[in-house]
């Protein structure tokens, strides 16, 4: 009770501090930086040592009314979703299910994690949905990769915090949230989508074969053992 009351009234005074400030004038083009965009909190936002200095990447200031709903997708980073005040849900689903997801670059088409369209996106119940509520004082760690959706329960305010856990020059340095794909993952699907158009020279009986083989390829290639 003493920590919510805590969040809350340094939630108000976050609030009281920027409205009195010129920092909520927002440089988009910016990595998120709590402490440089609105340097008046700086002082309050502790970033967890669970990371070298270096790794850091971008935290985040979130600020989402009752009812708002991010849909499915992935980060590249490893991230902390920090809530200090309001309550959330969140909807996590592990990357071993990206073949159930119907996956968009880096989001899901399915909007309505509770009531999919079967019809639309049949495998989508295999996906193994995992489930938690965030309130004040929670911090919920999100492994790169994993799908979040993210549901506000009521208003509130979060911070996300971002570390390049991968060598540093495995990222696009064009990167500003965090959820451009590693440079060897977009140079390999830009490969792929060469290939497939090479299988395109073939009759279609003959395209379906060395597609069925070269995801077979890929399964043995590529795929991880331990992921069943
Ligand atoms: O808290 C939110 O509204 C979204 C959080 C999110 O997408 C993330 O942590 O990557």
């Amino acid at each position: 009770m003493i920590v919510k009351c805590s969040l809350i009234l340094m939630c108000y005074i976050w609030f009281s501090k920027i409205l009195f400030s010129k920092s909520y004038v927002l440089f988009f083009q910016d990595i998120a930086d709590i402490r440089k965009q609105f340097p008046i909190l700086a002082e309050d936002v502790q970033i967890p040592e669970y990371f070298e200095k270096e790794q850091f990447f971008s935290s985040v200031f979130r600020i989402s009314s009752a009812g708002l709903q991010l849909w499915t997708h992935y980060d590249v980073m490893d991230n902390f979703l920090i809530q200090v005040t309001g309550k959330k849900r969140v909807v996590l689903y592990s990357p071993q299910d990206a073949l159930y997801l119907y996956l968009s670059g880096t989001k899901s088409e399915v909007l309505d994690v509770d009531n999919p369209d079967l019809e639309k996106y049949p495998l989508f119940v295999k996906a193994k949905r995992y489930q938690c509520f965030l309130e004040a004082g929670d911090v919920l760690f999100i492994p790169a990769l994993w799908f979040h959706n993210v549901t506000s329960e009521e208003f509130g305010v979060a911070l996300n915090v971002f570390w390049k856990h991968l060598p540093a020059e495995s990222y696009d340095k064009s990167d500003t949230y965090g959820n451009k794909d590693p440079t060897a993952a977009s140079r390999a699907i830009q490969i792929l989508d060469r290939a497939l158009k090479t299988l395109e020279e073939l009759p279609e009986e003959y395209r379906d074969f060395y597609a069925r083989r070269m995801v077979l390829r890929i399964q043995e290639k590529a795929y991880r053992n331990d992921y069943g």
